[in-house]
């Protein structure tokens, strides 16, 4: 590979972190092979030097002795390790003959998250999965971001037009359901957001938060306000309401750009503040000053994430979100929600007529599609109901389903159940284990990279390209490689769009992925000074500039317009009018909400096999208030039994003043070692999966996408 930096004497590399969404840009000091170091890229002009605690995490990664570089095959006799070439072959023979036999939607795929960070499943997965026609395609965006995706879709007419928080120019930014300080940001790329929060106190704004625990990001904030979770909704509606009842609504700029907007003036009705304060928990005076305080500000931004895109309501408020933006003016202006200019731009300028939702429904539970695939809360109930299209074998590419997707007992169950599944993973972790094949691809400091999705979402724009840093294993196949073989034995047509066959290998030759990005940014808007050999060459990374307003140009509605009312929304509101559901009035039997949280050093389930990532205080415990405490009986430090309808764990509980009464908080991702994986250093650490607790049928009705926040538990002391 002659891309390789030399592997011979001391040398320093520089490449981009593919652990979050921030894309910090890191240098590597590395000899002979091995890993010296792990820094802060100072030159990177995006990140400038900020990383996080879990940048080091690639080198344990890359040193795993758990790390598998060999596919296996499960026998009678346990693990076997194959050739590749036997196991692709296995693998599209497995596909082939359930297909002919049980039909195409037989087989299903999940796609975990860490293919968003691998340029070469973005580049190259989708021909395969295509070639699959199947219908029951999942991925975690039903655990995590479908909601943004319907927004952008039926509001600006695609669904990766989801619009970003220009943080760098806000002076008040309103945060809801999103803890950066932690995540780092997401749907929003934002290496060392620490500093660019402070730097927004410095210029005399504020910065607030909306969330049922007072967060690491609540510590740093002017303000926070708890919330009663999965109310978001019905804050962000009495929200609007007040705009529309003070005359304050501005749609400045984009007054011509938008249609619908009576109907937005009709369906607060019944929604303000005073209506609400005691289901969203929040006082109507507080709500008012928000909405108040936002307005007054010169450059505000409401920006949201995960908290409220995974609750029951999750559609309707980010929906609801977007529209609150455009109608204060805050939309498309410096300091508040923008969309980006990216190098390689993924979206495109061609209206997007044919994007519809909904345009086929899941067998079972008759879940809508978004965007081509269905939410991942169906899949265990379409692979344990007999029937046409019954799934009986399973694709799992770079995820981990039976840990991060609700209800895992029932989905593992379901998994037990099937006649074949292959995963593309380099661990034998709690889903890959259940596995007959598995494609170990490379580790990320072996591959190339370009952030194809998160430049999208970044609050800069920005572009950087990172060469591999170590050669891959000998006969170690590339995921591009093992992607593309598979597409050519499922079926031996054309191998890419409008390149006939010729084999995969002569494809990837001629083209490959420096071919692949190099046709991307001829298309780009910096076509005329960027182009691959550039890139390739600036190993820090280039800064595009600010974000800067990109409408009317960027609408791909059919009609130009910005539709502030997409009618899907509004039927779900009848829905909401109806509180005697919301989370706000607990049935006797579940008093507790349950929400998530995550740690500075995990990565959803996978960091747990570097003893960096999991030395000291356990990270999986669960966060009760002090005062419920004191009411049950439990102290701090006790092990706590919490049950919901379809599940029950136990955990250690810290009391804390810091969480909304009557709330309570369990991190996501843990739970190794109930499956006895081979991950010797997470299975020491295994802690408890919360998605034993989540429920299948709790849901965001509109989209199917899992309602992990606001979820009914009850506790008790063990
Ligand atoms: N209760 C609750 N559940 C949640 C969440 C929550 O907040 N609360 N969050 C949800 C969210 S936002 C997400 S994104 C999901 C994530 O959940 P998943 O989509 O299941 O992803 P991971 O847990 O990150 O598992 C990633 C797997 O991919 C493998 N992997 C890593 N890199 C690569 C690679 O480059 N190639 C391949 N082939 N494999 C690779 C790892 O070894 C690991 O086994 O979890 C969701 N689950
Ligand atoms: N360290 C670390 N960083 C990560 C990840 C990780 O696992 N670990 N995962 C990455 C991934 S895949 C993603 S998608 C991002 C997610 O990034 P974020 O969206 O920032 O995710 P969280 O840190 O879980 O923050 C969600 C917040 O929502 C709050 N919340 C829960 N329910 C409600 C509610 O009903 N209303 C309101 N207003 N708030 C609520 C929770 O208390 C929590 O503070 O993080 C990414 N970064
Ligand atoms: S913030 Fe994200 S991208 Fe930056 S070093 Fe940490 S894990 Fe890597
Ligand atoms: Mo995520």
């Amino acid at each position: 590979m002659s891309d390789t930096t030399s592997n011979d004497e001391k040398s320093l590399h520089y490449r981009t972190c593919t652990l979050c969404e921030a894309m910090c840009g890191i240098e590597i000091t590395h000899s002979q092979g091995k890993i010296i170091s792990i820094k802060g890229d100072k030159q990177d002009p995006f990140s400038k030097g900020h990383i996080c605690p879990k940048a080091v995490a690639l080198q344990d990664l890359y040193s795993d002795k758990d790390r598998l570089t060999e596919p296996l095959m499960k026998t009678d006799d346990g693990w076997k390790k194959v050739s590749w070439k036997v196991a692709l072959e296995a693998t599209a023979k497995g596909f082939k003959s359930i297909q002919k036999q049980h039909g195409n939607d037989a087989v299903g795929v999940y796609l975990g998250n860490p293919n968003v960070h691998n340029l070469e499943s973005m580049l190259f997965g989708s021909d395969f999965y295509r070639s699959l026609k199947t219908k029951n395609k999942f991925s975690a965006t039903s655990v995590d971001q479908l909601p943004h995706h319907l927004a952008a879709m039926t509001m600006f007419g695609h669904p990766l037009l989801m619009p970003i928080p220009d943080i760098d120019h806000c002076d008040h930014m309103l945060i809801m359901g999103a803890n950066p300080i932690v995540s780092n940001g997401s749907i929003m790329s934002v290496p060392n957001v620490k500093k660019r929060l402070k730097a927004i106190q410095t210029r005399g704004g504020k910065i607030i938060t909306i969330d049922p625990r007072f967060t690491e990001t609540s510590k740093i904030a002017d303000q926070h306000h708890f919330i009663t979770p999965g109310s978001d909704a019905l804050l962000v509606m009495a929200m609007i309401h007040f705009l529309f009842d003070q005359q304050l609504v501005d749609l400045a700029r984009l007054a011509d750009h938008v249609e619908n907007i009576e109907q937005v003036e009709k369906m607060i009705e019944g929604f303000d503040a005073n209506t609400v304060a005691s289901d969203v928990g929040i006082k109507a005076d507080d709500i008012r000053q928000l909405v108040a305080d936002f307005v007054k500000a010169d450059h505000a931004v409401l920006y949201a994430r995960i908290g409220v895109s995974t609750h029951e309501f999750g559609s309707v408020v980010n929906w609801l979100v977007n529209l609150f933006n455009i109608l204060t003016g805050c939309f498309d202006e410096a300091g508040g929600l923008m969309l980006t200019n990216p190098a390689i731009d993924v979206v495109g300028s061609k209206v997007a007529k044919k994007l519809k939702f909904a345009r086929f429904h899941s067998r079972v539970s008759k879940y809508p599609e978004t965007i081509g695939e269905l939410p991942v809360v169906a899949l265990a109930e379409e692979i344990l109901t007999p029937g046409e299209g019954q799934i009986k074998a399973m694709f799992i590419g770079a995820g981990n389903p039976l840990l991060s997707t609700p209800n895992n007992s029932m989905l593992e169950k379901a998994f037990d159940q099937l006649d074949f599944i292959v995963s593309l993973d380099f661990f034998l972790n709690e889903t890959s284990r259940k596995a007959d094949i598995i494609l170990p691809p490379p580790s990320a400091l072996e591959r190339p990279h370009y952030d194809l999705i998160f430049n999208h979402l970044a609050v800069r724009n920005y572009a950087r390209y990172s060469k591999p840093l170590f050669e891959r294993k000998k006969g170690q196949m590339s995921e591009s490689e093992i992607y593309m073989s598979l597409r050519e034995k499922m079926a031996n047509k054309d191998l890419i769009s409008g390149i006939k066959a010729k084999g995969y290998k002569w494809v990837l030759k001629r083209l490959g992925v420096k071919g692949m990005l190099e046709k991307g940014l001829k298309k780009g808007p910096y076509a005329n000074t960027l182009n691959i050999k550039k890139l390739s060459e600036l190993e820090h990374g280039i800064d595009l500039g600010e974000l800067t307003p990109q409408f009317p140009k960027k609408i791909l509605t059919a009609n130009g317009k910005i539709n502030l009312a997409p009618e899907i929304y509004l039927k779900d509101l009848e829905r909401l009018k109806d509180t005697t559901h919301l989370t706000s009035k607990p049935d006797q039997k579940f008093k507790f909400r349950l929400i998530g949280r995550r740690a500075p050093r995990t990565c959803n389930s996978w960091l747990h096999n570097s003893y960096r990532m999991v030395k000291g205080k356990p990270a999986c415990i669960a966060l009760i208030n002090d005062e419920d405490a004191k009411s049950i009986g439990i102290e701090d430090g006790q092990l706590i039994r919490v049950t919901s309808r379809v599940g029950q764990v136990e955990i250690p509980v810290e009391t804390t003043n810091e969480i909304m009464p009557s709330v309570i908080s369990i991190p996501h991702g843990w739970g190794h070692g109930k499956n006895d994986t081979n991950l010797s250093i997470a299975n020491a650490h295994q802690g408890v999966s919360v998605n034993e607790l989540t429920d299948e049928k709790f849901v965001d009705k509109l989209t199917g996408n899992a309602a992990l926040n606001g979820v009914p538990v009850s506790i008790e002391a063990v």
